[in-house]
């Protein structure tokens, strides 16, 4: 379970390039923090979860993809 703090927190984290978006590549960087998103939505596999939640086909979530993704999970608290 996470807060929407907290996973705006672990959102930042992994956009290493600052672009407001979280790309395959960033959580592939961040092997850590892909794990934690994996608890929280389910999803095992980067690709999965961007190919599952991205909105706009650019292979990357914004913030809002990831939030509905825990959402749907229902481990937003
Ligand atoms: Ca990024
Ligand atoms: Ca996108």
């Amino acid at each position: 379970m996470a807060t929407e703090q907290e996973l705006q927190s672990l959102f930042n984290e992994l956009d290493t390039d600052r672009d407001g978006k979280v790309s395959i590549n960033e959580l592939f960087l961040s092997p850590g923090l892909s794990a934690i998103i994996s608890a929280e939505t389910g999803i095992t596999s980067p690709q999965e979860l961007v190919l599952q939640y991205d909105s706009d086909g650019d292979r990357s979530i914004t913030f809002e993809d990831l939030k509905r993704a825990v959402e749907k999970a229902n481990n937003l608290t």
